[in-house]
């Protein structure tokens, strides 16, 4: 164990930096791991591709970026001192004060010393003789790292799409997960944007406000529910912060997605017309996220979820004064809460807008992208920006980004190929001392990231902990054990209604990419309890060794009773 990375002694050229653990990342997992492997005294190097901290809120700067999860319960809870001290400002926050939050939490735990900004990890190649990672990023550095973190991010790898001519276009070009640094001024401007995804939603009304003329490009329509975002007031934020052991607790154990709620203890078909009625118009009114959580089956039961959706599709009718558009705008494709579920501000009447065009391109599709204008059904739209709100290679894309070659030379991305593989989310036959946090068969997207986040930073650090009170030095999720998991993974989305939707959780927003259903749906107090008997088991479906000279031990300890 080093505090501070050790050079071997060979020469200066062939000199290798190493540390106890690399990690990929200085997102909120990326941060948070270090702060808790540097409490086990460990030499932690981090790396991140971006200039600053804060990971996907660093990236994500479009007009009117917000978290879907109320920011009171989107922060850490690691630290009592850190809660207490922070104010949120909103019940949403802004994406300016949650990577302001990134910024805090990166000095008050002092870990910019550890994290080295602008840097790309291209490789990383595991040594079996070595049982460590090699390590190579995109300044040219090699070093080598008992542990390898992959803190990427589900949602940070941000995709163009496929559609003709968008590289001969003059105006000025946008993706929302890759926003300019500089503020934008869309005034004047005649703008269009493509996808009608959580990030268009939230800054379609925001652009239209300022756009001559705003053309928004649907191909699904998404269920949105009002956000009714509003300053928090300091009594409000006493209330919570005095409740936090409560809600923190309930988040972690007893949540299904790491959201502090009512939990639902009947059907949607339980109840009359009118109380059902009653009750989604109380969750309409509140706003949020939890609109779902009204009954225990919305995710089960499509004559359930039905009842849902139709409240959802009368009220965008309410809203939209124009017919025909808010025909276009209600979602028939997918069970609502199928593809992540929309939260809002006056999206829906952003249409009643004048400035405001919808282009439906699922019956006229996109046909090609011109210098000034996008060509769709045979007619031109004309814009002098374009916002690409399409996405992101989701849970899978910022890993496959990196040449990661396990045992035997096999590559992640081979082993991936028909879709992802873990053991818990956590790590991958084939790949000893490689975690992944949030990865591919752990809650993450389905769940409040920084709950789930935590979970996985803190299981992470206790194995390692345990790993070296034993003097072992490898751990590596057996293949038996994973392909029990990846069945369950699966079987459990299959039960639900989940996989009847087109989304990124299946994979199927990016041409090519195997359909599997990515996150664990089983809820993350269920998950939890999962890994934490795993771990009481002695981290059973682990396999788990000691370095080969302890090893050369025993074995002439055992061959001397032979
Ligand atoms: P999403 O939710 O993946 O939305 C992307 C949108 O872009 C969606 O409406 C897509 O339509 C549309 N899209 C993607 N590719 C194309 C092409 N080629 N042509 C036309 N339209 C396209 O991404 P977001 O950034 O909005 O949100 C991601 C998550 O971030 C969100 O769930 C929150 O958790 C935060 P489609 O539905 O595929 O027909």
């Amino acid at each position: 164990m080093s505090a501070s990375p050790s050079v071997s002694g060979k020469s200066d050229a062939a000199a290798a930096e190493s540390y106890d653990v690399a990690v990929v990342g200085a997102g909120f997992a990326g941060m948070y791991m270090l702060y808790k492997l540097r409490g086990l005294g460990l030499s932690v190097r981090v790396y991140e591709q971006g200039g600053d901290v804060g990971g996907t809120w660093y990236w994500n700067r479009y007009p009117g970026a917000r978290c879907d999860v109320e920011s009171m319960q989107y922060s850490f809870s690691f630290s009592d001192e850190l809660q207490q001290e922070w104010d949120w400002s909103e019940r949403y926050a802004p994406q300016p004060e949650i990577l302001r939050y990134a910024n805090h939490v990166a000095d008050r735990f002092d870990l910019r010393r550890d994290i080295q900004l602008d840097t790309t990890v291209e490789r990383a190649i595991f040594d079996e003789s070595a049982n460590a990672w090699s390590v190579t990023t995109s300044d040219g550095n090699t070093v080598s790292a008992n542990y390898v973190v992959l803190a990427t991010g589900c949602l940070s790898n941000a995709r163009m799409p496929d559609i003709e001519g968008l590289q001969d276009f003059k105006g000025k070009l946008y993706h929302t997960g890759h926003w300019p640094h500089e503020p934008v001024d869309f005034s004047g401007q005649r703008v269009g944007v493509i996808g009608t995804g959580s990030s268009a939603i939230q800054s379609v009304p925001v652009i239209a406000a300022q756009a001559s003329h705003l053309t928004v490009f649907q191909r699904t329509a998404n269920f949105s529910i009002p956000a009714r975002n509003a300053a928090l007031t300091p009594e409000e934020r006493e209330a919570i912060r005095a409740k936090y052991p409560e809600i923190r607790r309930f988040a972690r154990e007893q949540a299904r997605n790491g959201i502090y709620t009512e939990l639902p203890d009947r059907g949607a078909l339980d109840d009359g017309d009118n109380e059902r009625r009653s009750k989604y118009e109380s969750r309409w009114a509140r706003g949020g996220l939890t609109f779902m959580s009204v009954y225990n089956n919305l995710a089960l039961d499509k004559a359930a979820n039905d009842t849902a959706a139709d409240f959802v599709r009368d009220k965008i009718a309410e809203i939209v004064r124009d017919p025909d558009t808010a025909k276009l705008l209600q979602p028939t494709t997918h069970p609502i809460g199928t593809k992540r579920i929309c939260i809002d501000t006056d999206y829906f009447a952003t249409f009643n807008r004048p400035n405001v065009t919808l282009v439906d391109i699922k019956s006229h599709p996109i046909e090609r992208v011109l210098p000034h204008a996008v060509r769709a059904g045979g007619r031109d739209y004309e814009v002098d920006a374009l916002v690409l709100a399409t996405g992101f290679d989701a849970m899978t894309g910022s890993v496959a980004r990196i040449d990661i070659a396990g045992r035997n030379g096999q590559t992640l991305n081979q082993k991936w190929a028909e879709g992802p593989k873990t053991y818990l989310g956590l790590m991958s036959a084939g790949f000893p001392n490689l975690f992944i946090i949030t990865g591919p068969g752990s809650p993450s997207v389905l769940s409040n990231m920084i709950v789930s986040i935590e979970q996985h930073v803190d299981w992470i650090t206790e194995a390692i902990g345990w790993m070296r009170e034993r003097d072992l030095v490898a751990i590596e999720a057996d293949k038996d054990a994973e392909d029990k998991w990846v069945a369950h993974v699966n079987e459990v989305a299959h039960s639900t209604l989940y996989p009847q939707a087109n989304s990124w959780y299946m994979g199927a927003n990016i041409p090519g990419k195997p359909q599997i259903f990515m996150p664990y749906i089983g809820g993350v107090g269920a998950y939890r309890q999962i890994c934490n008997d795993v771990a009481a088991k002695g981290y059973e479906g682990f396999a788990m060794s000691a370095a080969p000279a302890r090893r050369a031990a025993a074995l002439s300890w055992v061959s001397s009773f032979s």
